[in-house]
């Protein structure tokens, strides 16, 4: 086999080996996939997961937003989570549709705001303040400090959550308040169910644009 391949090369000045090399190229080239040919698959079937971290004091309305979300479900009764609970949620964008990996951790305090430990990997975090209680508020630099020390990349949404509890200009005040101090800020209700797809779809866009 070797030597009518090496006599066919000589015969053939090199011209078949020349042919099998550029064959073996187009094969390669052929098995590397180009950005559109993933982002394809994306729109198609195969989806990428995504981790979003809900993070933020005690009773802000974490697990009511996944609650609303995932299930277009809210309850009055109030339940502290224990731990972290994960939920999933396909989120379509133009792009691509991702699949939200949801984890709701339990709500902070003034001495542990929050085990780091479930930050790691994250892609995207959403802090969690209730406009009903300011010192919530107060508290989202702490949050926002934690996650870019644990993961400098991830992307951030301020949330200011249950703002079916206010009147129209409290609203309004509040909008152009944390707007002027945050670039990536929602204004939610999971109780209405006000600005919360937009909120979650809006964190997907973001972390679509760093990661790609
Ligand atoms: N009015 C109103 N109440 C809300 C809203 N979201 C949550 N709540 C209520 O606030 C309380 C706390 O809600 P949770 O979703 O359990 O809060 P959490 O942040 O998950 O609490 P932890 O797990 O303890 O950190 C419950 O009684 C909810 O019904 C909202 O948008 N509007
Ligand atoms: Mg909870």
């Amino acid at each position: 086999m070797f030597l009518s391949l090496l006599y066919h090369i000589l015969a053939s000045g090199g011209s078949i080996f020349y042919f099998m090399v550029l064959s073996q190229a187009d094969k390669m080239s052929a098995d590397v996939k180009s950005d559109t040919d993933i982002k394809e698959k994306w729109q198609g079937r195969e989806m990428i997961s995504k981790k979003i971290v809900l993070i933020g004091d005690f009773s802000t309305g974490k697990t009511s937003l996944i609650r609303r979300f995932v299930d277009n479900q809210f309850s009055d009764t109030y339940l502290s989570t224990i731990g972290v609970k994960i939920s999933r949620k396909e989120i379509a964008l133009p792009s691509a549709t991702i699949q939200g990996l949801i984890w709701d951790v339990e709500g902070g305090t003034e001495t542990k705001p929050v085990n780091k430990v479930y930050l790691a990997g994250a892609d995207g975090c959403i802090v969690v303040a209730d406009v009903t209680r300011s010192e919530t508020i107060k508290h989202i630099e702490t949050y926002t400090d934690i996650i870019r020390q644990a993961s400098p990349k991830v992307a951030v949404m301020v949330v200011l959550n249950k703002v079916d509890c206010l009147k129209h200009d409290e609203k309004e005040q509040m909008k152009i308040k944390i707007s002027e101090q945050y670039k990536d800020a929602s204004l939610t209700s999971a109780k209405s169910g006000e600005g919360v797809e937009l909120m979650f779809t809006a964190l997907a866009e973001r972390i679509m644009e760093r990661q790609g």
